[in-house]
């Protein structure tokens, strides 16, 4: 056991461990100088000392001391001393919660396995063709028909749902207390069969679509051409950002695949000043990188795959490092998503549960053996804000069916987004003992997981 380190006397004293067994006191003290989201633990005999740099860091300890807890078997925390900080600033999961809505008691549940990940921005996918999911002041009709529908495919009940503006709050305070940013998206100008259906006047032809429940993407888009369609957005931007604590907004900008490329980029230029209008940092997935009217200080996420296809390479002939480039080009920052390593819908091998559209099934192993820093060789390292995972649920209607394919990859990309970059490549070996402790932990609470092959659980 190492000797606690001697408490300084300006340091707080309370009784309680932060949820794990220590039989002597926890000493806490909060020192900017240790930086955003740092810490310092030492733990002894019968004494925790946690330093931070901010209460985000003292919940980064927290989580820390959980996962001690679960590798003492004499219900002791093991003597350590451990000096940490995150490599990168924004670790994100994305959660479609418009192919099938979750509701806000499993948006939270999720939100606590995060924080246990030191995860700290939650990306809610509150839009698609499928169905709308926001309560927006006049717009009954987007929380009417627009919600009433959903992706047919997974368990559970049919039908759609909708967060209310007191959901949104209640999860954002929930998120708070973890110290995880909200970061709300409402996908446009295409994924917007739902708007459509609710307010066809939106529509380039101005013809009620039929609501869809089907797992296709990339068929409807917002009329570019009509000003009704930015006052539809200046409404839904304007409560949003009044309504969200965090600094970004997603606007989408993928796929609208039958859109003309003057529209699409008529409509993002107008579409992203509305954004930042608002004091809100926009962020749009990649191929919004085709514009050249992004905001200074934009971020945009990368989906494609962890080596980028050419333009000779993918089915749309687009050049994928290309787009995502837009955003450093223009001062702006990205988020990783590389869809065949952090797309958690994705299979984790044949025979198993989830979609395998990118590169056939992501094993765990391919979720964690990539290197953030060689995914966009031009783009330099301080331009990527992070690293983000992303569950779409056409297919998981339950708790269940998205806590299966989230467990293990999740814990594996936390870890990558969190700790230093490593000086030879990841492999899957090294975290493996770590994961089945875990594993562990989540069967003794009951929670669903993939039994991955490449660890003894
Ligand atoms: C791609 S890549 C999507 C989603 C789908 C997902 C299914 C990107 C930004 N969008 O619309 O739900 O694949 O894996």
């Amino acid at each position: 056991m190492l000797p606690l380190v001697p408490a300084p006397r300006h340091l707080t004293r309370v009784a309680d461990a932060p949820g794990a067994p220590v039989a002597g006191d926890v000493v806490v003290e909060l020192d900017p100088a240790i930086g955003a989201e740092c810490y310092e633990l030492t733990t002894a005999a019968d004494a925790v000392l946690v330093r931070a740099g901010d209460d985000a860091g003292m919940l980064r300890a927290r989580a820390t001391l959980a996962q001690l807890a679960l590798a003492a078997d004499d219900g002791r925390y093991p003597a350590v001393r451990i000096v940490d900080g995150p490599r990168f600033a924004y670790r994100g999961f994305m959660l479609d919660v418009a192919r099938h809505f979750h509701p806000p008691r499993t948006i939270c549940e999720i939100l606590d396995l995060m924080a246990e990940l030191k995860l700290n921005h939650l990306h809610l996918h509150l839009s698609d063709d499928q169905g709308w999911r926001l309560a927006i002041d006049g717009r009954p009709e987007l929380t009417g028909i627009g919600a009433s529908t959903q992706c047919q495919g997974g368990a559970g009940p049919d039908g759609g749902g909708y967060l209310t503006r007191e959901d949104y709050r209640r999860i954002q305070d929930h998120a708070a207390s973890l110290a995880i940013t909200v970061v709300p998206e409402i996908d446009v100008p295409g994924h917007t069969n739902a708007v459509l259906v609710s307010y066809p006047e939106l529509a380039v032809d101005g013809v009620t679509p039929v609501p869809y429940e089907g797992a296709e993407v990339g068929f409807s888009q917002l009329d570019a051409a009509n000003e009704e369609t930015y006052r539809f957005w200046t409404e839904v931007v304007s409560q949003l950002a009044a309504d969200t604590d965090g600094p970004y907004l997603h606007l989408g900008g993928d796929e609208a695949l039958e859109m003309t490329e003057r529209d699409f980029l008529t409509f993002l230029e107008r579409a992203f000043a509305i954004v930042a209008a608002t004091g809100k940092t926009p962020v749009a997935w990649h191929e919004a990188g085709r514009s050249d009217a992004i905001p200074a200080g934009a971020v945009g996420q990368y989906w494609n795959f962890v080596r980028p296809r050419t333009a000779s390479e993918d089915r749309f002939g687009i050049d994928h490092a290309d787009c995502a480039g837009g955003f450093p080009r223009q001062g702006g920052r990205l988020i990783l998503s590389p869809s065949d390593a952090v797309y958690l819908d994705h299979r984790e091998a044949e025979g198993l549960p989830g979609v395998a559209w990118a590169a056939g099934p992501t094993p765990l192993r391919a979720s964690y053996e990539w290197e953030p820093s060689a995914v966009l060789p031009d783009v330099p390292d301080d331009a990527i804000l992070g690293v983000e995972a992303a569950l779409w649920t056409e297919y998981l209607g339950t708790r269940e069916e998205l806590l299966e394919l989230m467990l293990p990859r999740l814990a594996a990309v936390a870890e990558l987004a969190w700790s230093p970059a490593p000086h030879t490549p990841r492999r899957i070996e090294d975290i493996a003992p770590r994961l089945a402790e875990l594993g562990r932990d989540w069967q003794r609470r009951g929670l669903p997981f993939t039994r991955s092959t490449e660890v003894d659980w």
